[in-house]
């Protein structure tokens, strides 16, 4: 089987097209991070153009609170994931000149807490997922001097547990999103090197460890195979440069087997109904296993490699 780069296209062309769907609707909470998991997936795909770029924008600049964060969608609540998703989709389309940075900014590092780690929005929520977010957030915007990244290194230490997994936070069970996202952190703030070889072994046997029977990964022990864990697997496996510590011939093929054939899209495994969510994260997984004459995307930002070099501080060590 081959990847159905034409039928994925229109696939995700079509979604803005679904309003009269009840699942639109629903989906509210989510249409800002659709709007990066579907831009990253056309650049992966080589079609950067599919969408309107002026109308992106817009939309974009329309979620945003007047405390300088941004919500999922007009009118909605302000939270770092969303406000890392608008960021992310405004590097893109290089149009970070569009939105006020140190607003911005400030929101973000408004959120910080004492330890180091951040919450989610006042609601106070803590989770490594927002200490990522946060910090890519403020590395898009050339703003990581507003924190205290030393704490914050200390923070995501504190997650890590005797198995070589990460947590939501300290203490808590290995999960492979949470290395993607605890690993990613110490990679923008160049601190890989605070892990030492045999910790960078252990963390990635564990996560060589997820892939099941099937060529499928899991998110931990037990769990059923999931497109969208190729990756948060595979992203730090990449970081360390341990890649082919999975048979990624088997993982391709679980991949493509999940896609829908008739109107594209990826689903979580083969059979179910196809999502944005894992139509990009299957193709970054195969992006970065080098398969299918997809763009290169970038491990620590999930953002297109090309662009990585427009990040100021940013040094890539893989
Ligand atoms: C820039 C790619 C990118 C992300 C931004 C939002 C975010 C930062 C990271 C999300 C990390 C995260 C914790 C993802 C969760 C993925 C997921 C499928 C969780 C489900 O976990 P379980 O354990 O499900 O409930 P399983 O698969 O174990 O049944
Ligand atoms: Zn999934």
């Amino acid at each position: 089987m081959k990847l159905i780069k034409e039928k994925h296209i229109s696939y995700i062309k079509s979604l803005d097209t679904k309003k009269k769907d009840i699942e639109y609707w629903y989906s509210g909470h989510l249409r800002i991070s659709g709007l990066y998991w579907g831009l990253t997936a056309l650049q992966m795909l080589g079609s950067p153009e599919t969408l309107p770029r002026e109308e992106v924008i817009e939309f974009v600049l329309s979620c945003q609170h007047p405390n300088g964060g941004f919500g999922s969608h007009p009118q909605y609540d302000p939270h770092l994931l969303y406000t890392l998703s608008a960021v992310q989709i405004l590097f893109m389309e290089d149009a970070l000149d569009r939105i006020d940075i140190d607003k911005v900014a400030s929101f973000v590092a408004s959120l910080q807490l004492e330890d180091g780690s951040f919450q989610g929005d006042q609601y106070g929520e803590i989770d490594s997922r927002f200490v990522f977010t946060a910090i890519q957030t403020l590395s898009l915007l050339d703003r990581l001097s507003l924190v205290n990244t030393d704490k914050t290194v200390e923070w995501i230490l504190r997650c890590k547990n005797f198995d070589g997994g990460f947590g939501l936070v300290p203490g808590a069970e290995s999960h492979s999103a949470q290395i993607f996202v605890c690993v990613g952190t110490l990679s923008i703030l160049n601190k890989l090197d605070l892990l030492s070889d045999e910790d960078k072994d252990t963390t990635c046997w564990w996560l060589a460890e997820r892939q099941t029977k099937s060529g499928g990964l899991n998110g931990r022990p037990e769990k059923l195979p999931d497109v969208c864990y190729s990756w948060w697997v595979l992203s730090a496996l990449a970081i360390f440069k341990r890649l082919d510590w999975i048979d990624g011939d088997k993982l391709r093929a679980f991949i493509l087997a999940a896609q829908n054939e008739d109107d594209g899209g990826i689903a979580d495994r083969e059979g179910d109904e196809a999502d944005v969510f894992h139509t990009i994260f299957g193709i970054a997984g195969l992006s970065l296993l080098g398969y299918e004459d997809l763009e290169l995307i970038d491990p620590t930002y999930c953002l297109p490699a090309k662009m990585i070099p427009r990040i100021k501080n940013f040094n890539k060590t893989y």
